[in-house]
Formats: C-alpha cells, sequence, structure tokens
C-alpha cells in the first residue's frame, strides 16, 4: 500500500528533514517517482510541500495530492476540509495503481478524482489527551460531539447522547445534505464502499452496532454497499468515538480496493450482500400444544393474575436500586436482569389465559424464566419454580405451598451451591419458609402467615448487609467493600411482599 511513512510527534506534523529523508530513501531503493499523500492541516501543507521543492531540486520526481474528506462542514471556512480516514482508502487506491504499474502523473489523477467522490464525518462520545497532557476539550456525559478532527479539534456540533440508529442518521442526513457545503451527492442506486472507522476507544460491539446501523441506513437509501469495512484505520489515541466515510465506487476503483496487499493494517473489506439476499431472522412460533394443554384458568384462579401483575411491576420499580445494589457487589446487572423477567412475564400475561392449576403455572412460569430471563438468576428461579412445582401436583392446600417452597429452596441449595448465610437471595426465601411451615396447621390464616414470612425476609434481605459472601456474585470480591445488602437477597423479599399485596388487593 505504502513504501514510506513519516510520523511527526503526536498530533504534530513532522518536520521538513524527516519528509525529505523519507523521499531520498524510497528513491535510493529504487522508486522512479514518489507521492506524497498528505491529510490536509496547515501544517502537514507545509512542510510536505517545502520537503517536496527541496526534493525537485534533487531531481526527484515527486508529486503531492492533499486528502479533504471532511463532511463536517456547513459553510466553506478559511481552515476548512480536513483530512480523515478517507485516506486510507487513497492508501490503498494509490498503491494498488502504483503495483499495477500506472505513471506517476496517472496516478495523482485518478487519486484526486478518488478523493472527490468520498466524505468523512466523526462523532465523539468523549475527548482524547495527548499522552501527559489534560484532555482535548470537554463533553458533558450525556452529550456527543459531531464532527470532529482526528487530533481532537472541535466538531460542528454538540447533541445528546441518542440510540446509534439516531446517530448515524443524523451523521449521514449531514454528510449528504446538499445546503451544506461539504456535502457529497448520494443518490439512490448508487455504488459504494462504507468504513466504519474506530476513533480509538471503542470496542468491537460498539463499532459493529454502529455498522449495522450505517448499512440499515444507507440500504434505506436504495444505496447499494458494496463494500464495508470496519476496524481501526485511523484513530484519535483513545478518543471513545467512530468516524464514517462514504466513497462513490464504480467496478475499477473495487478492483483497486480489493486488490492484495501485505499491509497489516489493511482488513480485507467485507462484501455486503444485497438485504434482499439476507435471509430474514424468522422468530420462532410460540409452541401450539402447550398453550392446548393448559386450559383457560382465570376464573379458578382469580387472585394469580393480580399477585404476578404485582410482583412484575415491583420488580420493574426496583430496577435501578437493584443495578446499584449490584454494581458495590457484582456486575450491576441484578435489576436489569429481574427487570427482563418482569417483561416476559407481563407480556405472557397478557398473550394468554393462565394455567388452571397451580402446579402447572409454576412449571409454566419455570420455563417462562429459563427462557428470557437469564443469568443465574433466571436459572436458579428455573429450578426454584420447577422444583416447586411437583409438590403441588398432588395437593394445592395451603400446606402444599409450604412443602413446595421448602422444595424449591432445597433444588437451589442443591444446584447453586450456596447455603442461608452465605449472603444470597436464599437468606430471604429460606427466612420466608421457616414461617411458612405454619400454613401446615389447618387452622392457619394464609395473610397472616404471608405478612409474618414477608417481614422475615425482610430482615433477613437486610442482614445481608453484614454478611461475608461466601457464594454468588458478590465471593469475588473482598468483603471489605460490601456494605450494603445482596441484591438477590433483596429482590426476593420484594417478590414475597408483592405477592403479598397482590392476594390482599381486590381484583379489579
Ligand atoms: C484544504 O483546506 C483548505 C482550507 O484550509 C481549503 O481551502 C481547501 O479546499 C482544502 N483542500 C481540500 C483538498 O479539501
Ligand atoms: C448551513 C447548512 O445548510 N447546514 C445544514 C447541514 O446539514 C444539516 C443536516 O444534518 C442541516 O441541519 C443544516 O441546516
Amino acid at each position: 500500500m505504502l513504501t514510506g511513512v513519516v510520523a511527526g510527534p503526536v498530533f504534530t506534523s513532522p518536520a521538513v528533514g524527516s519528509i525529505l529523508a523519507a523521499i531520498r530513501a524510497v528513491r535510493q531503493a529504487g522508486a522512479v517517482g514518489t507521492l506524497l499523500i498528505v491529510k490536509n492541516y496547515t501544517g502537514d501543507r507545509l512542510n510536505f510541500g517545502l520537503a517536496l521543492e527541496q526534493a525537485r531540486a534533487e531531481g526527484a520526481a515527486v508529486e503531492m495530492v492533499i486528502i479533504g474528506d471532511d463532511a463536517a462542514f456547513t459553510t466553506e471556512m478559511k481552515a476548512g476540509r480536513r483530512g480523515l480516514c478517507g485516506t486510507v482508502l487513497i492508501h490503498k487506491v494509490a498503491g494498488a495503481l502504483a503495483e499495477e504499474g500506472a505513471g506517476l502523473n496517472e496516478i495523482v489523477r485518478k487519486v484526486a478524482a478518488v478523493a472527490g467522490a468520498m466524505r468523512t464525518l466523526g462523532v465523539s462520545l468523549s475527548p482524547c489527551s495527548v499522552p501527559g497532557s489534560r484532555p482535548t476539550f470537554q463533553l458533558a456525559e450525556d452529550e456527543l460531539e459531531l464532527g470532529l478532527g482526528i487530533h481532537g479539534e472541535a466538531g460542528v456540533r454538540r447533541m445528546k447522547i441518542t440510540t446509534a440508529d439516531k446517530i448515524v442518521k443524523i451523521m449521514l442526513d449531514h454528510m449528504t445534505n446538499p445546503s451544506n457545503a461539504s456535502h457529497l451527492l448520494l443518490r439512490p442506486g448508487a455504488s459504494v464502499v462504507l468504513v466504519v472507522n474506530n476513533l480509538g476507544g471503542l470496542s468491537y460491539l460498539e463499532l459493529s452496532v454502529v455498522a449495522g446501523s450505517a448499512v440499515a441506513c444507507l440500504e434505506r437509501r436504495g444505496i447499494h454497499i458494496a463494500r464495508a469495512l470496519v476496524g481501526s484505520f485511523m484513530t484519535a489515541l483513545e478518543m471513545a468515538g467512530v468516524s464514517l466515510t462514504i466513497l462513490l465506487v464504480d467496478d475499477e476503483l473495487l478492483n483497486l480496493l480489493d486488490s492484495d496487499t501485505t499491509a497489516i493494517a489493511w482488513s480485507q473489506p467485507a462484501k455486503v450482500p444485497v438485504s434482499g439476499q439476507r435471509r430474514e431472522r424468522v422468530a420462532p412460533k410460540e409452541c401450539p400444544e402447550e398453550e392446548e394443554r393448559f386450559p383457560a384458568g382465570d376464573q379458578a384462579f382469580p387472585k394469580m393474575k393480580l399477585v404476578l401483575g404485582t410482583v412484575c411491576n415491583t420488580l420493574l420499580s426496583l430496577q435501578d436500586k437493584l443495578n446499584a445494589l449490584d454494581r458495590a457487589a457484582g456486575d450491576g446487572d441484578c435489576g436489569s436482569t429481574h427487570a427482563r423477567a418482569a417483561r416476559a412475564i407481563q407480556e405472557w400475561l397478557d398473550a394468554r389465559p393462565l394455567p388452571s392449576d397451580p402446579s402447572r403455572l409454576l412449571s409454566a412460569l419455570a420455563k417462562l424464566l429459563l427462557d428470557k430471563m437469564g443469568g443465574s438468576s433466571g436459572a436458579l428461579y428455573g429450578l426454584f419454580l420447577t422444583a416447586a412445582a411437583k409438590p403441588l401436583k398432588i395437593d394445592n392446600d395451603l400446606a402444599a405451598w409450604s412443602i413446595a417452597m421448602d422444595a424449591g429452596i432445597e433444588a437451589m441449595m442443591r444446584y447453586g451451591g450456596a447455603a442461608p448465610g452465605d449472603r444470597t437471595m436464599l437468606d430471604s426465601l429460606c427466612a420466608a419458609a421457616e414461617e411458612l411451615r405454619a400454613l401446615k396447621n389447618p387452622r392457619a390464616n394464609l395473610l397472616h402467615v404471608l405478612d409474618k414470612a414477608v417481614q422475615r425476609a425482610e430482615a433477613a434481605a437486610e442482614s445481608t448487609k453484614d454478611m461475608k459472601a461466601a457464594a454468588g456474585r458478590a465471593s469475588y470480591i473482598s468483603s471489605a467493600r460490601l456494605v450494603e445488602p445482596d441484591p438477590g437477597a433483596v429482590a426476593a423479599a420484594a417478590i414475597l411482599r408483592a405477592v403479598l399485596e397482590g392476594l390482599k388487593a381486590k381484583p379489579v
């Protein structure tokens, strides 16, 4: 791709002497001509221009192209159109042309045309800092900046953070809006190469999300994405941002971009299949027998829907609190996991009548949570409900519910490896289970017993504060840092309270 590269200090143009040394080295190695590919910054233009003049004076055949693929500017300004990630495509095209044996002037002509058919726009969630210095600019937590340069220079617009789809749409609109001075004219039916470039601080996951949005957005406009490149091609140190480059292509240009190179930083562009050829993802059909096996039971089981609805609302309202507790002890997703379960149950409640008997209800809930909840909580609740469903198959009086609770806990302990006192949801559940054994007394009052069980569970959840973690999320953490109750225990106690409230509430 390139024969030589001249690096200056971080974010600074190299000196004339360095550039001249590079030209001489290339020439001594046998090059008949040298093309300088320079990004459009004042310092670079000056230093490379001076080096070019000196090299020519020495008899070297040297040409220069200046790349300004920046699409940020709405009006032509004195310092405009910087060279950005599109320059990498120019390196590739010029290198391939030279490899094919094209002469220096032909390469200059073709490369200049390619440079005119391409635009780049960046967006960033954070500034970058030159090693040893402060950040190049300030950006609030919930802000992003559009149209910045690769040296942390300011962009054209700040906006509030929003989804990748929306950001990508704003970027592409800006790049192609004919009222903007530096736009690229992009008509439906055009073929393009898309480059999704990491500005330094994004993960591949984030980069791929942006790439997916960009492909979808361009295809919606009738643009054919002939090739897509996703990776770190031109970064701005650790800046958490991404740039999009769009280059209009024809077959000849594609051949040049596809030609082999040994440059390790060049990743072979992906050929994006036309959307029609991509197989649409088919949502799996819900299993129909399942529903038929469970006859409608809202009548037989009037309170259950209300109870489950209350549990879901409770878990959704606790999402942030549980996540915060979990951040201190685990990976910060306890609230999200429980909220995911709550939404799955809500959907399920809306979609079909409840199974008619408690055993089937718990089995169905177990299956739902195993399918949808995820995390170790999903597996543990699934185990709990599966085991609890069994005793209820035989009987469903109040005593059977106490036996079910014990069976569920026993299964959780067997597979989960935790015991009461280990700072997990078992602490709440076991405390409640002890109270619920009173249900075995034929004269027991359900609400009265449950009320006591809930209070015990809440006290147990609170007391996990002072426990050393021996299992579960927090056991990887030094106990000195654990000063809050365990989120799993808090969630379990909250579920029990919601059950109580649901049972007390009048059906509407
Ligand atoms: C380079 O930037 C200058 C302004 O600094 C602008 O006048 C010129 O058109 C730009 N060149 C290219 C090739 O974009
Ligand atoms: C000066 C000007 O016309 N700016 C336009 C550039 O494109 C954006 C769309 O992203 C418009 O909102 C601006 O008005």
